[in-house]
């Protein structure tokens, strides 16, 4: 029988912990001087937020085929009735990103000439050895 006395002064036990990564949000500002996304492209990690934010124009956010997080966003919320259509004047709405991968997206009034992609990460592991004592 292997007691624990028998690991002192043995070995550093390797353990793997994950990373205290505190959740972000990032903002995607909509139509401001055009029919753009700003910024376009978003390297984001898992558990993190995007507000996406109209400022002007008449657009919505909608992610596109194959997209590892859909949401489809507009004035009047998420959702894939009429709440997430496109539409004017300003407003904002926070999508969470809890999965690992690519989301590309669109706002469907404009179609492929307006796009995004956001990049999910996964969170950051760290390694930690502790003594046994
Ligand atoms: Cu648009």
């Amino acid at each position: 029988m292997i007691r624990l006395n028998t690991l002192r002064n043995a070995v550093p036990l390797l353990l793997l912990l994950p990373f205290a990564a505190t959740a972000e949000n990032f903002e995607v500002v909509i139509g401001q001087g055009g029919n753009n996304f700003s910024p376009s492209t978003l390297t984001i990690k898992v558990g993190d937020t995007v507000t996406f934010r109209q400022v002007a124009g008449f657009h919505n956010a909608m992610s596109a085929p194959g997209a590892v997080t859909s949401f489809r966003c507009g004035p009047g919320g998420c959702g894939n009735g009429p709440e997430g259509d496109g539409g004017g004047g300003t407003w904002q709405q926070t999508v969470l990103f809890p999965t690992q991968g690519s989301v590309p997206y669109l706002c469907e009034v404009h179609g492929q000439s307006m796009s995004g992609l956001i990049t999910v990460n996964p969170v950051p592991v760290t390694l930690q050895s502790f003594d046994v004592d």
